[in-house]
């Protein structure tokens, strides 16, 4: 699952990975940024040093309910500062938070809890408790704290925490960062952001996605010694407010947001001059859409392409403009090493992208089957995007190979949507693939063969929340077929199927 020593000594050497620990990131941050604000939200203001005593605090009251080093706890909460302090009293214990999006239901958070083994759930109220009937849950407002006591420092090369892949398989992966890893991909990303203490970072998009997390994210902002300002949802009626009030210089956004908030920034109605670089990825922004986004907003666009696995792309600031709206970025790092190649695995201009690197993982968690698949023997990770490589070294997606559907920066595994379907005793087979949509990118639209009479589309989709699967899974079309265009070797053909809609 690990980097082999000899690839870890040359990161260490190279100084990518400093052998610090979250825990000790922040108390750094408290002796030097004390008073100074670290996270802003609707209701509250918490400096560097309330962020370092509360997390203090909570380690203790958690480390008294019998959770420690290695420890896996289920994290499910909205853009709240108290996000912050669960995830930084885990990490202080040596305990591996394990992020879960606010969408998930049942069918996710039950998975997250037995799979990993949780001792704990922590959610944001006493309804969500349901989702994991047999894990002891820890509800906001409820939290327990009690007098800080001396903790041992976890190992800086060891797991931090888990973060949810995006996923193309039956069932979610889990992503194992490390202390190490995790802190230099946010740092060097608020470098290439321009971050200063001065920077105010707003987290549109949920706290616990990849993105608003490290790419700066809080984190990043963090590490900056910067405020981040926490909303709690990312209609532009919330974020411009924000944007104005706080004086917001950066924020993140996915591209169908990008959309609603130039037109509603049109408007005019808020003071946007703050605002320095909107960050857009997570799903392809178009050339059309990039190109607005400067004249109209009054600031830099950043065009960002990563993945909880590792690999971060960014354009950078001061890039010219074609660079700007026609490419997704660059790699954070020298040492990011990157592969485009064709099915045979020979190196090719166009193709599927191929990644190695000082924050790049090698290995799922506890998914040693699949492992072999999804990297290469020497360690690089699938990551299953169609990519072209510029003269530069700017890499533009074309595509994706993997089995799944981005519906406007939201992943859905298409094997795991299915799976559910075919537990509908009217449902003989069944194939979910993407088709295109001006607005999201993409939606998901399921093929369906039946047993005798077709149920309705409605039924479905009630089926289906009662399985406790986040709505985003649930197919926006269903077409009912009797039979699946196949393939030469006799496979479901999904390139057919896509080009039926
Ligand atoms: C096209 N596809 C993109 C982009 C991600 C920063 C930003 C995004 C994520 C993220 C992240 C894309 N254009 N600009 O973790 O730190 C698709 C690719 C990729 C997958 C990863 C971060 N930006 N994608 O989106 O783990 O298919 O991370 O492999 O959720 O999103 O999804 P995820």
């Amino acid at each position: 699952m690990h980097w082999p020593e000899d690839v870890a000594a040359r990161y260490r050497a190279a100084g990518y990975w400093r052998g610090e620990t979250f825990g000790a990131m922040l108390r750094d941050l408290a002796a030097r940024y004390g008073p100074r604000p670290a996270l802003i939200s609707q209701g509250a203001r918490w400096s560097y040093r309330d962020l370092d005593e509360r997390a203090d605090r909570l380690a203790a009251g958690l480390l008294g309910l019998g959770i420690g080093p290695g420890d896996r706890v289920v994290v499910q909460l909205p853009n709240v500062p108290e996000f912050y302090q669960v995830c930084f009293a885990l990490f202080r214990l040596g305990a591996w938070p394990v992020f879960a999006l606010p969408a998930h239901r049942t069918a996710e958070i039950s998975y997250f809890c037995e799979f990993t083994e949780a001792a704990a759930y922590v959610c944001p109220d006493d309804d969500h408790r349901a989702f994991a009937p047999d894990t002891p849950a820890l509800v906001l407002g409820a939290l327990p704290e009690a007098d800080p006591v001396e903790l041992p420092e976890p190992d800086p090369a060891g797991v931090a925490f888990l973060q949810l892949s995006g996923g193309s398989t039956g069932l979610p992966k889990l992503i194992p960062r490390t202390h190490d890893d995790y802190i230099y991909s946010f740092r060097a990303s608020a470098e290439i952001c321009g971050l200063t203490p001065d920077s105010v970072y707003l987290c549109a998009l949920p706290a616990a996605h990849n993105f608003p997390m490290s790419s700066p994210g809080v984190f990043g902002t963090l590490s900056a010694g910067a405020a981040a300002v926490l909303a709690p949802d990312p209609s532009p009626s919330t974020c411009l407010p924000l944007i104005e009030r706080e004086r917001v210089t950066v924020t993140a956004l996915v591209p169908p947001l990008a959309l609603v908030w130039l037109d509603a920034a049109g408007a005019g109605a808020h003071d946007l001059s703050s605002l320095e670089v909107l960050q857009v990825g997570g799903a392809k922004f178009s050339e059309e859409a990039a190109k607005r986004v400067a004249p109209e907003l009054g600031c830099t666009l950043q065009q960002v392409f990563g993945m909880a696995e590792g690999l971060v792309n960014y354009t950078r600031l001061d890039d010219p403009e074609d660079v700007i709206v026609s490419t997704q970025g660059r790699p954070i790092s020298p040492d990011d090493e990157i592969l485009i190649v064709d099915d045979e695995d020979r190196e090719s201009e166009t193709g599927h992208l191929l990644t190695r690197g000082p924050y790049t993982i090698r290995g799922y968690w506890r998914a040693e089957e699949h492992n072999k698949t999804a990297f290469t023997a020497d360690g690089f990770y699938r990551t299953g995007d169609i990519v072209r490589r510029t003269p530069t070294g700017y890499l533009v997606v074309e595509g994706r190979a993997k089995d799944q559907i981005n519906r406007g920066g939201d992943k859905i595994a298409a094997e795991e949507v299915e799976n559910h379907l075919l537990a509908h005793p009217a449902i003989h087979d069944a194939s979910v693939v993407a088709v295109p949509d001006p607005y999201l990118g993409e939606r998901a639209c399921a093929y369906v063969i039946c047993r005798g009479e077709a149920p309705g589309r409605g039924e479905l989709r009630a089926f289906l929340r009662d399985r406790g699967i986040a709505a985003f899974k649930i197919p926006d079309r269903f077409e009912f077929v009797d039979a699946f265009p196949q393939t030469a070797v006799g496979k479901v053909s999904k390139r057919h199927l896509r080009e039926r809609t």
